[in-house]
């Protein structure tokens, strides 16, 4: 990219991200990438000048190691930037600080958040490292947008470097209540790196309500609405706090969901699974915030009460690798496998198999067709700051069939109000709305499903990046 004046209007734009939307195989070499935060951004920079610096995947050697070629140009032009992390700084920044302190924190402490000072050390000096590489390389005024819990001192450190820059930074999982985060040991420091944005924004109101209490129980600020005013040595500036709930590229899965090997993938699905009359799904990362063993538990209690028959209805869970070297995913891995294999073992029978699992990245197209062939989807995080997915099923129910089992405690659930809304931590809430989904009149499911694919098409995820970078542009 060109520098180019200091003016914002146009501005070209940087991406600070703890991942590349690409990550190193030592087979197949460079390649894209999973995750949420990559699949709303990727969309967002195809057709814009961009750079994105991040983290490969691949560790740095004290020798160099071995020979790699560099990260390939990404969709639309976008230029990679890779920023190398040793071993040592991957397991204290991102598996230490980040997944075992920050990641359970921010999710209402579903499991115990462990605080290292050392961790929050390399946390700091990684920090560092991004916001270093980003001030050598953003172009005079550009905007830089930076992402997510791994990155939070990101922004007042490139401020004190760079300051012609216009900083956002946005949080994709939730942003925790006074009582909550107090707990932290770095509170202070974190609250203050975020305020080096002019712009930080959340997935939910809530989100971005608490951390103005925040800001004014620690650092004794006065927030007037969504601003804070910040006292600097250069003077005073102004920071904007809101929401910008993210959506995804709606279009493009109801157009491959519509496309004729989709179609015939999805007949073929069912076929495999023995033709059932109903079809459950679950798509998620294999997290402890996701409440996969919630809904295991639930749809074995219904096929042991005999209220769902494991003749007639199937339940699929795609469950992703995720995090593998962090000890609580380990722990998660085990229990929902546990749960899987006795409730096959309790139910099933010789071809009859009550819980498909599988347990392992799935290319995208494969990911649609199962959300066209499943009648109901069943989305029970026990805390999630959005939940991409259930959009996702939503924007795939092109003839405006199927229902949608969502966790309140979803920043989606804040829009999807057609959707069967539950209580994750309520099993008997659960299995009576699978029921009233499954066994929805049809006039009931059309008239929820075209109600959510309104609101998934109208806020999708082009919206989101445009309403949020005019804002750090400085609009209204
Ligand atoms: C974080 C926040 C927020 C999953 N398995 C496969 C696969 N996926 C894709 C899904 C979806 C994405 O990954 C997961 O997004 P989620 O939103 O459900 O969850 P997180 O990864 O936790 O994302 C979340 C999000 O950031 C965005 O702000 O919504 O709250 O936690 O797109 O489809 N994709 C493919 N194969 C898989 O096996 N291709």
């Amino acid at each position: 990219m060109s520098p180019r004046g200091a003016g914002h209007e146009d501005s070209p734009l940087v991406v600070v991200a703890n991942r590349l939307p690409v990550e190193y195989d030592e087979e197949t070499g460079w390649r894209p990438a999973p995750g949420g935060l990559v699949t709303a951004m990727e969309s967002v920079l195809r057709d814009r000048e961009s750079l994105w610096i991040g983290w490969s995947g691949r560790y740095e050697e004290a020798d160099g190691g071995p020979e790699i070629p560099p990260p390939p140009t990404g969709a639309g032009g976008m230029v990679l930037d890779e920023v190398p992390l040793t071993r040592a700084e991957v397991k204290g920044y991102y598996e230490g600080c980040s997944n075992g302190a920050i990641w359970p924190l921010y999710h209402d402490a579903i499991v115990t958040p462990v605080y290292h000072r050392t961790q929050f050390q390399t946390y700091r000096r990684v920090n560092e490292k991004f916001a270093r590489r980003a001030a050598e390389v953003a172009p005079q005024g550009a905007l830089v947008w930076v992402h997510d819990y791994q990155l939070q001192l990101v922004p007042r450190m490139l401020r004190q470097l760079r300051p012609d820059l216009r900083i956002g930074f946005f949080l994709h999982i939730p942003f925790p209540p006074v009582e909550l985060f107090s707990q932290l040991p770095w509170r202070r420091q974190i609250l203050e790196g975020l305020l080096g944005a002019d712009l930080v924004g959340f997935q939910t109101n809530e989100a971005a309500l608490n951390f103005l209490r925040l800001v004014r129980r620690f650092l004794a600020l006065q927030p007037g609405g969504d601003r804070v005013v910040v006292d600097e040595l250069s003077g005073s500036r102004t920071v904007r706090v809101e929401a910008f709930p993210i959506g995804i590229r709606a279009q493009d899965y109801a157009t491959l969901a519509d496309e004729i090997p989709t179609i015939e993938r999805a007949a073929e699905i069912r076929r495999d699974l023995g033709d059932p009359h109903t079809i459950l799904l679950g798509v998620d990362r294999l997290d402890y915030t996701k409440g996969i063993d919630v809904r295991i538990r639930a749809v074995t209690e219904l096929f042991e009460d005999g209220e769902l028959d494991p003749e007639s209805t199937v339940f699929v869970q795609v469950a992703t690798p995720s995090r593998e070297n962090v000890e609580e995913y380990q722990r998660i891995r085990d229990d929902v496998e546990l749960l899987v294999s006795r409730a096959n073992g309790d139910l099933g029978k010789l071809g009859v198999t009550p819980i498909h699992y599988l347990h392992q990245p799935m290319p995208r197209a494969e990911l649609t067709a199962m959300y066209v062939a499943a009648d109901v989807m069943l989305v029970t995080p026990l805390r999630d700051g959005m939940n991409l997915v259930c959009k996702e099923y939503v924007a795939c129910r092109t003839e405006e069939t199927g229902g949608l089992v969502l966790s309140e405690f979803t920043g989606a659930a804040n829009q999807m109000h057609d959707a069967w809304l539950v209580n994750p931590y309520d099993i008997d809430g659960v299995k009576r709305s699978i029921m009233d989904a499954a066994s929805a009149l049809p006039q009931e499911s059309q008239r929820r499903m075209t109600s959510l694919r309104h609101g998934v098409f109208e806020h999708d995820v082009e919206r989101w990046a445009a309403d949020f970078l005019s804002r750090l542009q400085g609009g209204s």
